[in-house]
């Protein structure tokens, strides 16, 4: 079996290769970028693919995101139309998540920036902290990332609530799905935490009239994509103070341009899309796991609705 491995960073399709051999027995997996030879695969797997693999390489069966994400892929012209696409799920990037969202959370709750500030002027003064009950956290978005983040923060004792596109239980979170719905999840964030994968339906949700759903005084974590969001609107509700920060880990461009306002935003925190990384040993596996089941013609979970887009 041969496995094509594509990925704009030599060394990680370098890892790659070197994991699916080591998972898969007898397969021999090997890196392609623009440029190179034609050839033949029954797999590919990689991260924004350009429509020139699918011409030069042939036979492929399925393609395998290398991240949970796959608007990389489908945004690339040539993405053949019937080709299965398949996503991560989880693959170690579930832990992450939560630790980044819930440091987030814990920090913002705890009022750490003001005692940052107060170590600067040199300042002892004791804050009072909200009442716990009444510091509700959202995740919108409660796929298999989503939910795990709504699951620690819950475990912290936060009154936490979830949004998806359709009806969820989890238990220990107050759940919401659909349109109607969203005004009053929104009124009940002080900290909303983005969990959605960007598609047609979530591309610019983040705009000027949904941010002023959210309480004044309201902070912002978006671990997702960038492209949820409408920038100019996020800081101008920065500016004015109605949202007292954002952390934000995905941008609309990335890298982020150094001369951004993202950058010194005084209520802003840049992290650069490392909210949960991929575990490429750990991903492998998986990988090679649902190689196997469609060998076998077995079905795969993870398996993208194109008409959905994710
Ligand atoms: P899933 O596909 O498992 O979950 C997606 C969730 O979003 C589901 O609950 C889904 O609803 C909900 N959703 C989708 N569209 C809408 C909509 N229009 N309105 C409301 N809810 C919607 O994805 P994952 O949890 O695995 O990953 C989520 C995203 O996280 C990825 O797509 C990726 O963009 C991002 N990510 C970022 C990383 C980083 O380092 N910053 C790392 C990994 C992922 P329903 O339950 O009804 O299907
Ligand atoms: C992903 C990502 O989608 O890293 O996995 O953003």
């Amino acid at each position: 079996m041969r496995i094509v491995v594509t990925h704009p960073n030599a060394a990680t399709r370098e890892h790659w290769c070197a994991e699916i051999s080591t998972q898969l027995a007898g397969a021999t997996a090997f890196g392609w970028q623009d440029g190179d030879p034609a050839g033949r695969a029954d797999y590919a797997i990689g991260w924004r693919p350009g429509a020139a693999l699918f011409a030069a390489v042939s036979g492929i069966k399925a393609f395998f995101s290398t991240g949970a994400g796959v608007d990389h892929v489908l945004e690339q012209p040539g993405y053949p139309t019937e080709l299965p696409l398949i996503r991560l799920e989880d693959a170690g990037m579930a832990q992450q998540m939560a630790e980044y969202c819930s440091y987030e959370v814990i920090r913002i709750y705890h009022q750490r920036e003001r005692y940052e500030q107060q170590q600067r002027d040199h300042v002892w003064h004791e804050l009072e902290p909200p009442p716990r009950a009444e510091f509700g956290v959202g995740v919108m978005g409660l796929g298999v990332l989503g939910a795990a983040v709504a699951g620690a923060l819950s475990g912290f004792g936060y009154p936490v609530s979830g949004y998806s596109r359709s009806p969820r239980q989890i238990a220990g979170v107050t759940c919401f799905s659909g349109a109607a719905a969203l005004p009053r999840f929104l009124a009940g964030c002080r900290v909303l935490i983005l969990m959605l994968p960007l598609t047609p339906a979530t591309t610019g949700l983040v705009e000027s009239a949904f941010l002023a759903h959210l309480p004044t005084g309201a902070h912002l974590v978006n671990v997702a994509r960038g492209g949820l969001v409408i920038e100019d609107d996020l800081l101008a509700a920065l500016d004015s103070g109605r949202l007292a920060g954002a952390t934000l880990d995905v941008f609309g461009q990335e890298p982020l341009p150094s001369g951004h306002r993202f950058w010194d935003h005084p209520r802003v925190r840049v992290t650069p899309h490392i909210a949960a990384i991929t575990l490429v040993a750990e991903s492998a596996r998986q990988v090679a796991a649902k190689i196997r089941q469609l060998e076998l013609g077995e079905p795969v979970t993870g398996l993208v609705d194109r008409s959905r887009g994710y």
